[in-house]
């Protein structure tokens, strides 16, 4: 039974060779160790509100550790103070800099669409029968910058069961919150507000893709999409989106923001594909964070990200040039 290796439903316990599972005192560990430098984190000097109950659960999360890449973690310092959230602004260092004027708490998510159980749920009432795991995943931005992060979560299939999708469900489109008082970008037509991204449905229930809500162990900082965000380890960062308040099951593809805003530039689909260029740059290489001008730290782009083993098995038959 080859099932398996070309990709079907495997546990994610099992997600590649390389798998291991550390025991939470080697942890514990891992995070006092990268603790030495989150104090100097300027964001963080403006405290974010982290709801008591969901600090409680993250820091009591006692799980599995889930690595799929031998690749050196990238220091928190990098993933929380160089990425993309245009609500905050269009500088790599806007999200850092402005998303501490977020709230947070409460919040909720409304379940729409295609499925048996529609409703507004709490953010404890997503989160309450699921228990997270660290999974350390490669996270490559369309831009060519890369990263390597211990993402906290669960799977998003797991949620997306709970309320019974009906066989119509072909695709599930997930949506930011929208609110322009605290998210200045919000009040220039940038993008389209808000944010909106979609997967099809075999993608949403793949083991990988993760629902996170956290990152080293702790809560989401705002920067990174708190509290709740998509990972999609084999696409392009855009389609990892960031503080849902919306997830809707559809019958037909959803327009997606990127896909909207430049459709010759960023496809629906969005895997890492080093063979085909964005319009106005290669995509055979990435950046690693973290990098300077003296040590661009270049890596080889690889085919959906290096999950090929685990997804191509979704694109069989597709041509990945036209669907791009
Ligand atoms: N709502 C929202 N989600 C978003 C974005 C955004 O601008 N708004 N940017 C995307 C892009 S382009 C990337 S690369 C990742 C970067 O964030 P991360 O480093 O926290 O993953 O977030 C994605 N999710
Ligand atoms: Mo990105």
């Amino acid at each position: 039974m080859k099932k398996r290796e070309d990709g079907g439903l495997i546990p994610a316990s099992e997600i590649t060779p390389e798998t291991v599972y550390l025991r939470r005192r080697e942890w514990i560990q891992d995070v006092a160790t990268l603790g030495l430098g989150i104090g100097m984190a300027p964001w963080l000097q403006a405290a974010y509100a982290v709801p008591a109950w969901l600090q409680a659960s993250v820091s009591q999360h006692r799980t599995r550790r889930v690595v799929t890449t031998s690749d050196t973690l990238t220091p928190f310092e990098d993933v929380t103070s160089y990425n993309n959230y245009y609500e905050f602004g269009l500088e790599k260092d806007d999200p850092a800099a402005h998303a501490h004027q977020l709230t947070t708490d409460p919040w909720s998510v409304r379940i729409e669409g295609e499925c048996a159980k529609p409703g507004t749920y709490t953010l404890e009432d997503i989160l309450k029968p699921h228990t997270f795991e660290d999974r350390v995943y490669r996270f490559r931005c369309v831009e060519a910058w890369s990263m390597v992060v211990p993402w906290m979560g669960f799977s998003l299939g797991d949620l997306l069961r709970r309320f019974h999708p009906l066989s119509s469900a072909r695709y599930v489109s997930f949506t930011t919150l929208y609110r322009p008082a605290e998210m200045p970008g919000q009040r220039v037509p940038e993008l389209s507000w808000p944010y909106v991204e979609g997967l099809r449905m075999d993608e949403a229930m793949h083991p990988l893709t993760l629902l996170a809500v956290g990152l080293y162990g702790r809560a989401l900082p705002p920067q990174n999409g708190a509290p709740l965000r998509l990972i999609v380890p084999w696409k392009y960062g855009f389609k990892s989106i960031k503080s849902i308040v919306n997830i809707r099951f559809t019958s037909t593809r959803p327009a997606t923001t990127w896909a909207l805003s430049a459709p010759n530039e960023y496809g629906f689909y969005a895997n890492v594909n080093p063979q085909v260029d964005h319009p106005r740059w290669s995509q055979a290489r990435e950046r690693r964070l973290p990098n300077s001008l003296f040590n661009p730290n270049w890596h080889e782009t690889l085919l959906f990200n290096g999950y090929a083993a685990q997804v191509a098995s979704l694109y069989a038959g597709m041509d990945l040039r036209r669907n791009f």
